[in-house]
């Protein structure tokens, strides 16, 4: 069984809000396309407690609960089978949806029979690519959307080389228009 991953693709991440990736709007209607093509859709949401360690790095982002934290008013959420909470202790920073505290990510994919993760969202460098390389440590097959992805680029360079790490980790590089109904 396949599933969609979506990461992080929240308020704060997108321009106007406290972390943006300064292209993130243009993935909304790309991942729209993709939400018809999975049987199974699992959307990760990064919802920091305010006392998070997190924040000795980051500006304040994702609080649990506010409006930062929410999918974007674009996003066709209907269609979004299960949201994973992660990041949410004070004490850690759970880049990975892998680390969701609301459910165990994979005892839910097993559960569901996933074999093959389809992963698109914000950001490249950290969110997107800590969960890919976590995917692939847990033996997914795991596909990962150039054209459904965007970056914080808040250090040039770092971009290209997660992008590199996850293929050299054994991710594949794939863009949406390849993947065909009922992928
Ligand atoms: C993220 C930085 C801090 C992400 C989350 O979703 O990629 N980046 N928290
Ligand atoms: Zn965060």
């Amino acid at each position: 069984m396949k599933a969609l991953l979506i990461v992080d693709l929240q308020n704060d991440f997108l321009p106007g809000g406290a972390l943006p990736a300064p292209d993130g709007k243009q993935i909304i209607p790309v991942v729209n396309k993709l939400l018809d093509r999975f049987e199974l859709v699992i959307a990760s949401k990064d919802w920091h407690p305010e006392d998070s360690i997190h924040f000795e790095k980051w500006p304040l982002h994702c609080l649990a609960n506010s409006e930062g934290a929410a999918f974007p008013a674009g996003l066709e959420q209907s269609k979004i089978n299960t949201v994973v909470l992660k990041g949410t202790r004070n004490s850690d920073d759970g880049y990975s949806a892998f680390e969701a505290t609301n459910l165990q990510l994979n005892n839910y994919l097993a559960e569901n029979k996933v074999d093959e993760l389809y992963i698109c969202g914000l950001t490249t460098e950290y969110c997107v690519k800590n969960t890919v390389l976590d995917a692939l440590d847990a033996n997914y097959k795991t596909y990962v959307f150039r054209d459904a992805v965007e970056a914080v680029k808040a250090k040039a360079g770092d971009e290209e080389k997660a992008w590199q790490e996850m293929q050299s980790a054994g991710a594949s590089i794939v863009y949406s228009e390849e993947i065909r109904k009922n992928a």
